[in-house]
C-alpha cells in the first residue's frame, strides 16, 4: 500500500472524522513521495479566533490543578496511541520508527511535566516598602495562544507549548506545517478523548487550522491572541515577530539553529564520533539541533576523520518503517535542491570527503555529506543552515580559537564540547564559551530532554520553551500590593494629604 494511505487508516482508526477530509491541503509521505486525499483547509478562522476566546473565559476560571487533570488524561490517551501516532509521525515526516516513538514519548513526558506544573505556577511574595501592606506577584492566565508548528517535530513541539499553555489556563490553536496535517489532526482525535473523559472543558480549548501561509498571517496579526509560538525557519520567524510586534503581541520563537561541536585532543572519541553519527544524520539532518560543524583538534583530526568516514560509508539509508535504517528520507523535492546546492558548493569549497549522492528510488533519499574545510574561515555556505544532513569539519589549533569559530555564526541554538579537560569544559560552560542557548559536554548537541528550557539566542530567535520556567512565557504577571492597616502611606514617602 502507498505509504500515504496506510497513513489515512491511522487516521481513521484513531477516529479523525470524516469531515477533515476534502479540498484542501495534499496530503503526502516522503517515504515514496505518494500522495494521500488532501484535508480540508479551515475556512473560518474568524470563528476559530472567537472559540477560542470564549473557551479562555471559561477555562481561566478552573483551578490550575484542575487543568492539569485534563493534561494527566491526555498523556494517558498518548500511552494508549503511542504506536499509532508514532507510525503517523513516520509516515509523514519520514523518522524512523524508534524516533517516531522518541517524538511521541517526548509529547508523554510533557505532560507528566505540565501535570506536576499544575500545582507548582508558583509566585513570590516581595518586601513592601510601607506598614501594613503586602506585595506579592503572581502568575495569570494570559489568553489564546497560537502554535505554529514545523513538519520535523510534527507533534512533540505542538505538546511542549499546548501542555504548558493548558495548565496555564490558555487554550491553543494549532497552526501544523503544511507539510504535516495528517499529524497534527490524529493528535487532535487523541486530545478529544481526553476531552471527553474530562468533562466539563469549555468548546474550542484547542483547535486546529488547516491551511498555508495566509492562514498563519491572519492568525499571527489577531490581537486576541496575546502569545505566538513559532518554530520553524529564521525567514518565517522574522515575519512572524514582526507581524506580532506590530501589535504588541508577544512572540515566543524557536528558529534556525547551526550547531557546532569540539571535539578537543583529549576527548573520547568513540564517543564523539557516536554523539556525531545521531546529531548530524538522525532525523536526516532535519532537527533545529542537528550537528552542523565540527570543529577537531588538529592533532586528531586525521584519525577522526576516518573513522567518521567508515561510520557514514556504512549508514544504513532507506525506508525508515525497516528495522535497522537509521537516514529516512527528506521531506520533499525542495530539501533535495538545498542539499544538492550545499554540498556541491562545498565540494568547491572544500573537500567532500563522503556522501552526497540519492538513492534511485522513489523518496528523496540521500547519503548523508560530509565535508572537509581545512583550516578555512567560515563561509555564507557554512554560516547558513541548510536542513539537510551536510556535516562540515574544520581542524583547529587553539581551543579559544575554536570557540570564537563556533560562536560567528548568526543563529545560537545548540553547541557542545568533548573533551576530558575540566578547564575546557568550563570554559566551554562560561560566560567566555558557548554563546548557545543549549550548551552540552560529551553529549551531541540533539535529542534534548524536555525538563530543560529549549531554545537559543541571535536569528534562533530567543525564546525558550519546554521545561525550566519556560511556563512563565504563557502566562501574565501581576504585582499586588495589598493594604491591611488603616492608612493610606505612599511610595517613595510622598506626602498628599486632602
Ligand atoms: C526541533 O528540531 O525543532 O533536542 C526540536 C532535540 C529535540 C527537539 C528538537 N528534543 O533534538
Amino acid at each position: 500500500m502507498a505509504a500515504a494511505n496506510e497513513a489515512k487508516t491511522i487516521l481513521d482508526r484513531l477516529g479523525v472524522p470524516a469531515a477533515a477530509w476534502g479540498e484542501g491541503l495534499p496530503t503526502r509521505s516522503p517515504i515514496d513521495g505518494s500522495l494521500g486525499a488532501p484535508v480540508r483547509e479551515t475556512g473560518d478562522i474568524e470563528s476559530v479566533i472567537a472559540r477560542s476566546a470564549t473557551a479562555f473565559a471559561a477555562w481561566k476560571r478552573l483551578p490550575a490543578p484542575r487543568r492539569g487533570e485534563l493534561v494527566r488524561l491526555f498523556g494517558e490517551e498518548l500511552r494508549a496511541a503511542k504506536n499509532d501516532l508514532a507510525a503517523l509521525v513516520t509516515l509523514e515526516a519520514g523518522k524512523v520508527t524508534s524516533e517516531g516513538l522518541g517524538e511521541v514519548q517526548e509529547m508523554i513526558d510533557i505532560c507528566d511535566f505540565a501535570v506536576g506544573l499544575s500545582r507548582q505556577l508558583y509566585g513570590l511574595t516581595l518586601a513592601s516598602e510601607r506598614p501594613g501592606h503586602h506585595m506579592r506577584e503572581t502568575w495569570q492566565p494570559l489568553g489564546p495562544v497560537l502554535v505554529i508548528s514545523a513538519f520535523n517535530f510534527p507533534v512533540a513541539v505542538w505538546a511542549w507549548n499546548a501542555c504548558l499553555a493548558l495548565v496555564c489556563g490558555d487554550p491553543v490553536i494549532w497552526k501544523p506545517s503544511e507539510k504535516t496535517p495528517m499529524t497534527a489532526l490524529a493528535t487532535q482525535a487523541i486530545f478529544e478523548r481526553a476531552l471527553t473523559r474530562f468533562g466539563d472543558a469549555p468548546d474550542g480549548l484547542s483547535q486546529v487550522v488547516i491551511g498555508g501561509r495566509e492562514a498563519g498571517e491572519t492568525l499571527a496579526a489577531d490581537a486576541r491572541i496575546p502569545l505566538v509560538s513559532a518554530t520553524g525557519s529564521t525567514r518565517m520567524g522574522r515575519e512572524v515577530a514582526q507581524t506580532v510586534a506590530a501589535r504588541l503581541g508577544r512572540s515566543l520563537l524557536e528558529l534556525g539553529g547551526n550547531n557546532a561541536m569540539i571535539v578537543a585532543p583529549s576527548a573520547d572519541l568513540d564517543l564523539a564520533v557516536r554523539a556525531v553519527a545521531f546529531s548530524a544524520v538522525g532525523t536526516a539532518g532535519q532537527r533545529c539541533t542537528t550537528l552542523r560543524r565540527l570543529f577537531v583538534h588538529q592533532s586528531v583530526a586525521g584519525q577522526f576523520a576516518e573513522r567518521l568516514t567508515k561510520a557514514y560509508d556504512s549508514l544504513p539509508v532507506g525506508d525508515p518503517r525497516e528495522p535497522g535504517v537509521l537516514v529516512g528520507p527528506l521531506i520533499d523535492e525542495a530539501a533535495y535542491d538545498a542539499f544538492r546546492a550545499s554540498v556541491d558548493q562545498g565540494a568547491k569549497e572544500g573537500v567532500l570527503i563522503v556522501g552526497g549522492e540519492r538513492l534511485d528510488r522513489p523518496g528523496v533519499y540521500v547519503k548523508p555529506a560530509l565535508i572537509g574545510m581545512g583550516t578555512a574561515g567560515q563561509t555564507d555556505l557554512v554560516k547558513h543552515e541548510t536542513f539537510a544532513p551536510i556535516l562540515y569539519m574544520f581542524a583547529y589549533e587553539n581551543f579559544d580559537e575554536a570557540i570564537e569559530m563556533q560562536n560567528a555564526v548568526p543563529q545560537g541554538l545548540s553547541s557542545c564540547v568533548f573533551t576530558d579537560s575540566v578547564r575546557e569544559a568550563e570554559q566551554f560552560l562560561s560566560a567566555w564559551g558557548s554563546d548557545c542557548g543549549i550548551a552540552n559536554v560529551n553529549i551531541g548537541p540533539s535529542g534534548a530532554e524536555i525538563g530543560g528550557a529549549f531554545g537559543g539566542e541571535k536569528d534562533t530567535g530567543g525564546g525558550r520553551e519546554s521545561g525550566s520556567d519556560a511556563w512563565k512565557a504563557y502566562m501574565r504577571r501581576q504585582t499586588q500590593t495589598v493594604n491591611f492597616s488603616r492608612d493610606l502611606p505612599l511610595a517613595q514617602g510622598v506626602k498628599f494629604d486632602v
